[in-house]
C-alpha cells in the first residue's frame, strides 16, 4: 500500500513499522509532527517532555532498557539535550535508539540556523540524511539498525523542506518488538565513573572505524554515474535540488553523511573531470574532502554559506562556473523580487491574552529582557516591548545578569523585566529563577500562563493537565513552584485588565527582592475561546489610533461619509477582549451588551 506522507509523517510511520516502543519529544518546528503522528499508533508510547534533555534522556533510557526508542527535536533542541547525548555515545544502547534533529536552514521558525551535522561529528555518532519521504522512513528504520549493529545512538537529520514536503511513501507492517528482558546490571558501560568511561572512549574510537568501513559499502551512499565531466556530491534536499538543476551530471549521494565514505568518495572523485559540493548552511562535507586532499573545484565559493537553497539557485550558482549540463528552464527563473510584495509581519491573534501586557510594557517603558514563544511577537512595532531573546528559557538570568551590574540609579529607573510564557518556564525557566532567589536577585519576572506551548500548535505541558495521549495529570501549580524556590513576593494578575496589569508591574518594581507575577488567562486559539465582537459607535471615534497601538488585526482604518478617517473593528476577527477599548480616551468602543442593550 502507498500513502502520500510529509517526511515527519514517514519518520513515524517508519518508527511503527520498525517495532518502536518508546518515542519521546519536546514541541519544536519543524519537528513536531513527528510526535503528533506517532500518538496515533496505539502501540507506541509516546510523550511530550519537559524539555528535548529530558526527552533524550528518557528514550536512552527505553534503549537501555532494551526497547527500540526515539526522540525528536528541532534543531536547537540538540542543544538542550547535547549533554546527554555526548555521553550517551559513550554507554551505547541495548534497543535502537534515534534521535532526529529537524533543522531549519533560512530560519522560517527558529531563531538560529546552525547546521546539526555537526553534533554528530561532535558526539561521535553515525548521521543519515533523507532525501524524501520514502527515504525518511527507510532511513528511520535503518538506523535502528544500525544503532544496535554498532551499540551507539544515531542521528537522522531532515530539514525544514524534507520534513514538511510530502510524496509517496510505501507502507509495511509492525515488525513486533520483543519482550524486554531485566535490566542489565553493567555499570563499566552504563556507569560513566571516569574509570569506566575511559575504557568507553576506547570503545568509540573503535566503533568509529567500524562505522566508516560500513560508510563505504552501505548502499545508503551510492555513486550515481551520468555525464563524467560534473560530479557532485550532495545530501538531503540539496541532492533533491541539485538533481533537478543537473539532471545529467554524476551525483554521490550520501545518505549516511557522517562518518563520510573516503573510499567511495576516492573513486567518485577518480571518475568525474570536476566536483562539486552542494550543501545548504556549514562546508560540512567540502572541508572534510579539502583536509582529506580531495580536489574540490566549487563549493562554498559558488553557493550561499547562509539560507535554504532552492533548484534555481543551484542551477545559477553552478552555472557561473561554466558547469554544462544545467537545466536550462530553471536557470532562467530569475530570483522573486519581494520588494514590492506587502509586508505580513505575524502578529498575535485577536484575543490573546499576552496583548494587553505588552500594551502596558510599551506603555511603562520598561526594559523587557525575553524569551520564546507567541509572546516574542511584542518585540515587533508597535507593542515594541521585547529587548531581548536568545534562546528558551535565556530571559530570566539574563535579566539576573543585567540587574547585577547595575549601579543603584539606575536599578531604581531602569529594572529590567523578564518576560516568559508557562511552557518555556517549565522547559528551562525555573532553574534561572532559583538562581535569582539563591543569589539575592532584584528582578521581576512575568510569567504568561496560558495553560499551552501555544507557539508550536497548542502542545500540552505540565501546566495543562492532561499528558499527550489526553489522560488527565496533575496540573502543576506555578504559585507554589515559586513559593517552594522562596520568591518572597508573588502577584497574580488578570492581563485583559490594563489598570490591573499597570498597577501590578508598577507595584512589583517597586518591591525588592525577586517578584513573580503571574499571568494566568487560557490561550484563545487552544481553548477555544470566543466572546461577542465589540464594536465602534463611528461618530464618537475621533480618529486618534490610540486603540491601534493594541496591534490588533480585527483593528483598521475607514474613511467616514465626512471624509475622517476613523477606525473600525471586523466583526469576523474579533474576539471581544476588549483591550482596545480601554484605549479609547472618548469611550467610542462599545461592548457588545451596550450596543444590544
Ligand atoms: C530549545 C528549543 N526548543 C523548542 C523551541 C520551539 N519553541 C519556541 S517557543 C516554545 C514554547 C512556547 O510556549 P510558551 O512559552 O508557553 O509560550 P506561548 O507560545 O504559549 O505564548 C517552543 C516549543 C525552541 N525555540 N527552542
Amino acid at each position: 500500500m502507498r500513502e502520500i506522507l510529509s517526511g515527519n509523517e514517514a519518520i513515524a510511520r517508519g518508527a511503527w513499522e520498525a517495532g518502536v516502543r518508546f518515542a519521546s519529544a519536546y514541541p519544536g518546528t519543524p519537528s513536531t509532527e513527528i510526535l503528533e503522528t506517532i500518538a496515533d499508533y496505539a502501540d507506541v508510547y509516546s510523550e511530550w517532555c519537559t524539555n528535548e534533555k529530558v526527552a533524550l534522556e528518557t528514550a536512552l533510557g527505553a534503549a537501555v532498557a532494551g526497547a527500540r526508542a526515539i526522540c525528536s527535536m528541532k534543531h536547537v533542541g540538540v542543544n538542550v539535550a547535547a549533554d546527554p547525548l555526548m555521553t550517551a555515545s559513550y554507554v551505547g544502547i541495548k534497543g535502537g535508539l534515534v534521535l532526529i534533529s529537524a533543522d531549519d536552514p533560512a530560519m522560517h521558525s527558529s531563531q538560529n540556523e546552525q547546521d546539526n551535522r555537526n553534533y554528530a561529528k561532535f558526539s561521535k555518532i553515525p548521521l543519515l540524511e533523507p532525501s524524501d519521504s520514502q527515504e525518511c522512513k527507510n532511513f528511520l528504520m535503518q538506523a535502528l539498525d544500525i544503532s544496535e549493529e554498532f551499540d551507539t545512538p544515531v542521528m537522522l537529520r531532515t530539514t525544514t523542506r524534507i520534513s514538511h514536503s510530502k510524496s509517496i511513501v510505501e507502507l509495511g507492517e509492525r515488525r513486533e518488538p520483543g519482550n524486554i528482558t531485566g535490566l542489565e546490571k553493567t555499570a563499566s558501560k552504563y556507569t560513566m565513573l571516569p574509570g569506566f568511561a575511559r575504557a568507553r572512549h576506547v570503545a568509540v574510537e573503535k566503533r568509529f572505524t567500524a562505522l566508516q568501513v560500513y560508510s563505504n559499502h552501505t548502499p545508503l551512499n551510492r555513486i550515481e554515474m551520468g555525464d563524467p565531466r560534473v560530479g557532485i556530491v550532495a545530501s538531503g534536499a540539496a541532492y533533491a535540488y541539485a538533481r533537478e538543476a543537473y539532471p545529467q551530471a554524476s551525483f554521490l549521494k550520501l545518505g549516511m553523511s557522517y562518518p563520510l565514505p573516503d573510499a567511495l568518495i576516492a573513486e567518485f572523485r577518480g571518475k568525474v573531470e570536476k566536483l562539486y559540493v552542494v550543501e545548504e548552511l556549514d562546508p560540512f562535507f567540502e572541508e572534510h574532502l579539502r583536509a582529506t586532499g580531495v580536489k574540490v573545484d566549487g563549493g562554498k565559493n559558488l553557493l550561499p554559506l547562509l539560507g535554504e537553497f532552492d533548484p534555481g539557485l543551484v542551477a545559477r550558482s553552478l552555472a557561473c562556473d561554466g558547469l554544462p549540463g544545467v537545466n536550462e528552464e530553471l536557470a532562467a527563473v530569475p530570483t522573486p523580487d519581494r520588494t514590492d510584495l506587502p509586508l505580513r509581519p505575524p502578529t498575535l491573534c485577536p484575543g490573546c491574552s499576552h496583548r494587553g501586557v505588552f500594551t502596558v510594557l510599551n506603555r511603562m517603558k520598561i526594559f523587557v529582557s525575553g524569551d520564546i514563544g507567541c509572546y516574542t511577537l511584542g518585540a515587533l512595532p508597535p507593542l515594541a516591548s521585547m529587548h531581548s531573546c536568545v534562546c528558551m528559557g535565556a530571559g530570566i538570568g539574563m535579566a539576573h545578569g543585567m540587574a547585577k551590574v547595575q549601579d543603584a540609579e539606575t536599578k531604581t529607573k531602569d529594572r529590567p523585566v523578564a518576560v516568559i510564557g508557562d511552557s518555556t518556564f517549565l522547559h528551562s525557566g525555573m532553574t534561572p529563577l532559583l538562581n535569582t532567589v539563591w543569589n539575592r536577585g532584584e528582578t521581576v519576572t512575568l510569567i504568561l500562563d496560558n495553560r499551552t506551548t501555544a507557539m508550536t500548535g497548542g502542545q500540552d505541558n505540565p501546566g495543562s493537565g492532561k499528558t499527550l495521549s489526553g489522560a488527565l495529570t496533575p496540573a502543576v501549580d506555578l504559585v507554589k513552584i515559586c513559593e517552594a524556590f522562596g520568591v518572597p513576593t508573588i502577584i497574580k494578575m488578570d492581563p485583559y485588565n490594563l489598570a490591573q496589569v499597570e498597577k501590578s508591574i508598577g507595584e512589583a518594581l517597586a518591591t525588592p527582592g525577586p517578584v513573580v507575577i503571574i499571568a494566568q488567562a487560557p490561550c484563545v486559539l487552544e481553548y477555544k475561546v470566543k466572546h461577542e465582537p465589540w464594536v465602534i459607535d463611528a461618530e464618537e471615534c475621533t480618529g486618534c489610533r490610540r486603540c491601534l497601538r493594541v496591534a490588533c488585526i480585527a483593528l483598521g482604518l475607514v474613511n467616514r461619509e465626512d471624509g475622517k478617517t476613523v477606525v473600525q473593528i471586523d466583526q469576523t476577527q474579533c474576539n471581544g477582549c476588549g483591550v482596545c477599548a480601554q484605549m479609547c480616551k472618548f469611550e467610542a468602543i462599545k461592548a457588545p451588551a451596550a450596543v444590544n442593550g
